[in-house]
């Protein structure tokens, strides 16, 4: 039996991190046996989450839980499709993944409101005494780190451009398919679906989630994905 570690449900969402959301999307359309539990950041094998602990081997990335899942449990998340719809998936994963995902870590934690509505209850267990510091020392690894990336360097105007032009491409190549590639369901939508979800919660302060809004397909592709994945996720 497999145990994923996610952060489970936060911030109106199946999880804070859109990375588990991915993982136990994959892990639904899988059908592979699996319970859930609730990652320790601290105790997560490459300092990063999502992981899987299946009966002792333990995977982490999300990409590399997907090629577990089909290599040792044959999933097969092609969906059907043939392989340039599935390379334009991978294509628009790493989107998501690479560029999407770092312009929403920077409005959730650098965002003082935004932290200050979010991220700042995971530093409820750490004690009183050193919180702050810890807190601190947390910030300022992720500024460093979106500095490195690219995204720190940018000014809001250009951030909201740069979503824009992302979020608009996945709803121009999704179109009228229930499903990123047509009208099936496939890997790749673990991804959409999970990174789209976060950039669109209106649970936070932010410009992008009425851009995914604007888009009608993505709205019920939205609704369609957490009606299937996760149907009793109420918020
Ligand atoms: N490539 C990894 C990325 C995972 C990732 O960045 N997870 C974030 C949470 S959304 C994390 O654990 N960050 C903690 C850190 O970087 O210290 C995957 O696909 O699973």
């Amino acid at each position: 039996m497999i145990t994923f570690y996610g952060t489970g449900p936060a911030f109106g969402l199946p999880h804070a991190s859109p990375f588990a959301i991915k993982t136990e999307v994959l892990l639904k359309m899988s059908g592979v046996e699996y319970r859930s539990a609730r990652a320790d950041i601290r105790k997560a094998p490459r300092g990063k989450l999502p992981w899987i602990d299946d009966g002792g081997k333990i995977v982490t990335d999300s990409r590399m839980i997907r090629h577990h899942l089909e290599t040792v449990h044959g999933a097969d998340f092609s969906g059907g499709y043939d392989r340039e719809p599935q390379g334009i998936g991978l294509a628009v994963e790493r989107l998501c993944e690479d560029h999407l995902y770092w312009i929403n870590v920077d409005n959730r934690w650098l965002r003082p409101e935004n932290f200050a509505r979010g991220p700042v209850h995971f530093f409820k267990q750490v004690p009183a005494l050193i919180r702050p510091m810890v807190k601190a020392r947390i910030l300022s690894r992720l500024r460093a780190a979106l500095y490195g990336q690219g995204t720190g360097r940018l000014e809001p105007e250009e951030k909201r451009h740069l979503v824009g032009l992302g979020v608009n491409a996945v709803a121009d190549i999704m179109g009228d398919n229930a499903y990123l590639l047509g009208p099936r369901p496939a890997g790749a939508d673990a991804t959409v679906y999970g990174f789209l979800a976060s950039l669109e919660s209106p649970f936070f302060d932010t410009p992008y989630g009425e851009m995914v809004r604007a888009r009608p397909n993505l709205t019920a592709y939205l609704a369609r994905m957490r009606s299937e994945y996760f149907p009793d996720h109420s918020v």
